[in-house]
């Protein structure tokens, strides 16, 4: 969801704006009047349903632009829960007789895995479209999967963000010793900005001294600005972060310590552990900050795995990386599409496979 404020001298000048720049669709979340320097001074807030949450651009302009108005969480669940029930109103609509058995068979199987109404109903769109086309295919046009390897992750910033006890750390970890594996001269720094919290910290430190990573903390901006400087010469550099609260974004948090305008790719931690409601509500606190790939993890523990295909339908950020054990190595492998499928069709997880046919080299290409 895009949301801008527009102020001006009517509401009926604005109104026409807001149609103009943002389209017949924007709804008006907010309005209010006030006087200003005398003159009377009309504000309203619009907002548009741009499908993707990555697509969001960070708004830019006056102050007060972009940012949420207060209530936007409770109104954005609402929104959230109305279009889910607009899309099992559609349901219906989905005319199984109208697929072949085999594409039958797996929308109800997807279905019954977690994956969301307004997903089926997407899928079925795409099936209907694309005559003779198998279901994968329509799937791998609407998860996208770009695995952690220096070829498709060149970006010498990245910052791995997540809610609490998602992985964020142990993600971090092994892609740096993944990344070692590949470059063994290469110098990776480690900055760790959660270090006011006694125990992810102290295995971090441990890992880093252990891996002869440069290791560093930064608990506020200054602290931050020197750890960016004194990761000159590193190649690579991976910044852990806290976990955030209700009432703080990860772009909050960010411009807090000075991120903002750092140029990094940023990882999300999810599992599949969180069901719809939970799970929009850390999309809208993690995702809308530029967000640069998904990190599935804790696969391990998870009972189906629909909520893969939904996440990636409502961000369309491509998975990076699959973690399916607690252990530091060999729990995590990057992101492939079989891997992906094999998990959500066959519930197999993919350190079940690692050795074999998982090994991914430096380029991204799988060995
Ligand atoms: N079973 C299982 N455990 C995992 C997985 N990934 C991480 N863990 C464990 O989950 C716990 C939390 O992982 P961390 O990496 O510390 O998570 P975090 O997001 O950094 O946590 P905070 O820093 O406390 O917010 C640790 O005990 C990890 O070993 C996984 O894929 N499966
Ligand atoms: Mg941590």
């Amino acid at each position: 969801m895009q949301v801008k404020t527009f102020t001006g001298a009517s509401s009926q000048e604005i109104l026409a704006r807001i149609k103009a720049e943002m389209g017949p669709e924007a709804v008006i979340i907010g309005n209010r009047t006030f006087k200003k320097n005398g003159e009377i001074c009309h504000e309203i807030t619009a907002g548009i349903d741009r499908n993707p949450i990555s697509a969001q651009q960070p708004v830019s302009g006056g102050p007060g632009e972009g940012m949420m108005p207060s209530g936007w969480s409770e109104w954005h669940k609402d929104w959230l829960q109305i279009k889910e029930q607009l899309f099992a109103l559609m349901k219906p609509a989905i005319q199984m007789e109208r697929l072949t058995p085999r594409q039958r068979v797996a929308l109800e199987y997807l279905q019954r895995e977690g994956v969301s109404d307004s997903v089926a109903v997407d899928l079925y769109k795409h099936l209907l479209a694309q005559p003779g086309s198998s279901v994968l295919e329509c799937l791998c046009d609407m998860v996208p999967v770009r695995g952690w390897s220096a070829g498709n992750w060149p970006q010498r910033w990245h910052l791995l963000a997540g809610p609490y006890g998602s992985g964020k750390t142990t993600a971090a970890l092994r892609y740096a010793l993944q990344w070692k594996q590949w470059e063994p001269e290469a110098r990776i720094a480690f900055i760790n900005a959660d270090c006011l919290r006694g125990n992810g910290r102290l295995v971090l430190r441990h890992w880093a001294e252990l891996s002869d990573f440069l290791y560093l903390e930064a608990s506020d901006a200054s602290g931050m600005e020197k750890a960016l400087r004194a990761c000159r010469e590193a190649a690579i550099v991976f910044i852990d972060t806290p976990g955030m609260s209700r009432a703080c974004t990860l772009r909050d948090w960010r411009t807090q310590m000075g991120l903002g305008k750092l140029d990094c790719a940023s990882h999300l931690t999810l599992t599949p552990l969180w069901g719809g409601v939970q799970m929009d509500q850390f999309l809208s606190t993690y995702a809308p900050d530029g967000a640069a790939s998904l990190i599935w993890t804790h696969l391990d523990e998870a009972a189906c795995y629909g909520g893969i295909v939904n996440v990636a339908r409502a961000t369309n950020l491509p998975v990076s990386g699959l973690s399916c054990g607690a252990e530091l190595k060999k729990s995590m492998v990057p992101a492939t599409e079989p891997l992906i499928w094999r998990l959500i069709f066959k519930r197999q997880l993919p350190g079940e496979l690692a050795g074999g046919n998982t090994a991914v080299s430096p380029s991204g290409a799988r060995a």
